[in-house]
């Protein structure tokens, strides 16, 4: 192969590339972005899809030429000349690749710094998973609930704990995900499922369960609340109140049962 063929090659692998990437961006492949982490994430999204696209490029490039110009001809029964080893060719292909992906890392690393720091005035809400339902618990407000609501703006510091098997905590539009295998009064230190997300719309959210966790893993559903700090204090005041008037810890909110889960064996001894 001549040198210019190799620029040939070269030109036309940017080209693939650089026509793939453009392809692969245009789509909206997140949807809302609902998080000041969503920003970073969604960037880090971006850069891996270009570079994805041009090793693609090169990748393909390099496989149709080869179909091409190195093809047997019709009848040519003969054996392929007997080639071994490529010094230059094999230090190449490991050190290209190696190069790339430890940028990748390290781009990966400084944006999960980024996104994972957290701030002084973080507000942390236990979250309780377990087969099949969410709980969410507010230290400072003295509260509990099945939904999660927060006020806009605010750093939350969502503890992660499960009480059975390993469920993960999804909101697609913040992009946090986490998997849950904390098990309650097991120290932060030993694992690590505390959360750090800051939501920047106004808006309701699905919260979704995304690890497979048993028959009713498709209903581990919660509904999520971002509002103004003005009705997150009318909302923690409603429920106080709501509280008082049940007395304990209720364990299924007043709305109507046919849309929840089954209930779990933690309450065998409810009366039915
Ligand atoms: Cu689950």
């Amino acid at each position: 192969m001549t040198r210019g063929t190799y620029l040939k090659l070269g030109g036309l692998s940017l080209l693939v590339g650089t026509v793939s990437s453009v392809i692969m961006l245009i789509p909206d492949w997140n949807g809302q972005a609902a998080s000041v982490e969503a920003g970073p994430i969604d960037r880090l999204l971006d850069v891996m899809i270009v570079i994805s696209s041009y090793v693609f490029a090169v990748v393909m490039v390099a496989l149709f030429y080869a179909l091409w110009r190195f093809r047997a001809k019709p009848g040519d029964e003969s054996d392929g000349e007997p080639i071994h080893g490529n010094t230059k060719l094999e230090i190449a292909w490991t050190a290209i690749p190696t190069i790339i992906v430890l940028a990748a890392a390290i781009y990966s690393w400084v944006i999960l710094e980024d996104i994972e720091a957290k701030g002084e005035d973080a507000m942390p809400i236990d979250v309780t998973a377990q087969q099949f339902a969410w709980t969410f618990d507010y230290p400072e407000e003295g509260i509990s609930s099945d939904e999660l609501h927060v006020p806009v703006d605010q750093q939350l510091e969502l503890k992660l704990q499960t009480l059975d098997v390993i469920h993960s905590f999804w909101v697609p539009e913040w992009r946090i995900k986490r998997d849950i295998v904390r098990q309650p009064g097991t120290p932060s230190s030993e694992v690590d499922d505390d959360v750090v997300v800051t939501p920047n719309e106004e808006d309701e959210f699905t919260l979704t369960c995304t690890e497979l966790c048993g028959l009713g893993h498709t209903t581990m559903r919660a509904i999520v609340v971002v509002e103004s700090q003005e009705e997150f204090d009318q909302w923690v005041a409603e429920q106080k109140q709501s509280g008082e008037t049940q007395g304990s810890e209720g364990s299924s909110q007043n709305d109507d049962t046919s849309s929840e889960p089954p209930t779990p064996t933690e309450e065998g001894s409810a009366s039915e």
